[in-house]
């Protein structure tokens, strides 16, 4: 076999079997080495930057690594910004991009470029293969790499002629690392803090807040009445009725601020301390106060739900977690179509088991707390401020859980970054049921405008941030990547919509005119 396939029967025997690809001529022999091996899912994407975000929703559903395929260094260069969100999710991605062959680089052909050093920057793990026999044991080696916790980005080159030369055979995963147990310092520490009288928060993030985690933590909370916190951006948040609430640490700075300012003893588990997302001229970057205690239970590497289960034991938490959430689901809206009754309809209308991929932006602003009541559900945000994820994560996210409805908020501004999503949930039959927050501008930076202190905008400033003129036709660009579409203007209207949307088993797009 040649070294194409003998690193896709690597990725495949290493569990690593759906590929979102955009290849190109580099790539050819990893592509017909696709049809020589059983096993190996290939979702073709229009642009890279929907390769490598299908790639990240897809592993945070999964919890495992997709491959991705990728064009040289312009390839991976069109995907570097969703690879940075992954990287902030700490979710596994392995990537593999083609380059020339490697008696070809000499002379400088036009797609020579420095593929490793774009890829530096996003990845926790570089390397580019010497030749065919090496292929397979690279390949192992990058799945590896990327599983190794707390899930990192591994970029394997792979020249042209590496491809196509004789290989060896098969590699096989060498060990992945374990999470690292926490000491019991830093336990008895953390119960310390929050057996004290003092404001205290436990924040919470990664593994600590789905299943078992969230109910240890729930579990802690009933002990000590801790506040439980998550940060803003979460990989994958579960929640919904029966599960461990938690408090999200607002996006706008006073409001963060606000959230924490009588807290004077905080815990993390898995979570940073948490900072302001930009800074504003005359507003601290850190959102806790000068004198809050902050505790690391347990860093993002390590085992957070085996620090939780200890911190439990040594406050011997009850059996029963504090802050389960009730189901509550509320009436369908009537009269003005807005970000409120859009989040009604949703909370009224979403099934069990829904997979939430937010990138709703302003608009979406609503639906977390709507949707609290409603039955079990998974939450996937943009974790590294990147818009342009969501579309991708909400594909990816449907191909990793067939049986599942994705329900994708996204705003019509973040939308248009990766709009050629729509068209691999339509060639893949993929079923997700998109919400487009068509309000024809860019809120969100009208409102950061007056934040940082920018006054009297012209005209000229204001324009940047208004997407009308020409309105954008969501109907007609989903339908023309034959996605099914429909519009509303009002709440009656966007309720027969969504509930289109969710009876649809395949993809179906609502403009939803706010
Ligand atoms: C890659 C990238 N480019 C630009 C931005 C800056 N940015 C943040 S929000 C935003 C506008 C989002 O517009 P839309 O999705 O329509 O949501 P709205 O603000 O209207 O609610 C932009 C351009 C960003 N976060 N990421």
């Amino acid at each position: 076999m040649n070294g194409a396939e003998s690193l896709v029967r690597t990725l495949v025997a290493g569990g690593v079997d759906v590929c979102f690809t955009n290849p190109g001529t580099s790539e050819m022999h990893f592509v017909a080495a696709l049809d020589k091996v059983d096993g190996m899912r290939c979702v073709l994407a229009l642009f890279e930057g929907v390769v490598t975000g299908a790639a990240d929703g897809y592993a945070r559903m999964a919890d495992k690594p997709a491959s991705t395929l990728l064009h040289l260094g312009p390839g991976l260069a069109n995907g570097l910004a969703n690879l940075h969100n992954a990287r902030r999710a700490r979710t596994p991605v392995v990537n593999i991009v083609g380059d020339h062959a490697t008696y070809h680089h000499k002379y400088d052909a036009p797609l020579t470029a420095d593929i490793e050093g774009f890829a530096r920057p996003v990845s926790n793990w570089v390397r580019t293969s010497p030749d065919a026999k090496s292929i397979a044991q690279d390949g192992a080696e990058a799945i590896a790499a990327a599983k190794t916790p707390p899930g990192r980005i591994a970029t394997l080159i792979l020249p042209a002629n590496t491809a196509w030369d004789e290989a060896d055979g098969v590699a096989s995963v060498p060990a992945v690392a374990e999470r690292t147990a926490v000491s019991e310092d830093a336990v008895a520490a953390a119960a310390a803090a929050l057996r004290s009288n003092e404001a205290k928060v436990l924040m919470l993030t990664g593994a600590a807040i789905r299943g078992r985690g969230l109910e240890l933590a729930g579990r802690i909370a009933a002990a000590t009445g801790a506040r439980l916190m998550c940060p803003t951006s979460t990989a994958r948040l579960e929640r919904g009725a029966g599960r461990v609430a938690l408090d999200r640490l607002p996006y706008p700075i006073d409001i963060g601020l606000d959230r924490l300012k009588d807290v004077k003893q905080l815990v993390l588990a898995g979570a940073k301390a948490p900072v302001a997302f930009f800074a504003y001229p005359g507003k601290p970057s850190v959102l806790t106060r000068d004198d809050c205690e902050i505790h690391v239970l347990a860093g993002e590497a390590d085992d957070v739900v085996g620090a939780l289960e200890a911190l439990a034991d040594e406050l011997g938490a009850p059996a029963q977690p504090a802050g389960v959430q009730d189901a509550f689901r509320p009436a369908l809206p009537s009269g003005a179509l807005d970000p409120g009754s859009i989040a009604t309809t949703i909370a009224a209308l979403m099934p069990e088991g829904a997979i939430v991929a937010d990138e709703g932006i302003t608009g979406g602003r609503c639906v977390p707390a709507a949707t609290i009541g409603a039955p079990p559900h998974d939450w996937l945000s943009i974790t590294g401020g990147s818009i342009g994820l969501g579309l991708p994560m909400a594909t990816g996210a449907a191909v990793a859980c067939p049986d599942r409805k994705v329900i994708s908020l996204e705003g019509d501004g973040s939308g248009m970054y990766t709009l050629q999503a729509l068209w691999t949930q339509a060639r893949e039959g993929l079923d997700v049921t998109t919400v487009i927050f068509a309000n024809r501008a860019y809120a969100c930076l009208q409102v950061e405008l007056t934040n940082v202190g920018a006054t009297n905008p012209g005209r000229k400033a204001l324009d940047m941030l208004d997407i009308g003129r020409p309105d954008l036709d969501w109907v007609a660009l989903a339908k023309g990547m034959g996605v099914e579409a429909g519009r509303a203007t009002t709440a009656e209207e966007f309720n027969d919509q969504f509930a289109r949307g969710i009876a649809s088993p395949g993809p179906y797009v609502i403009e939803a005119v706010v």
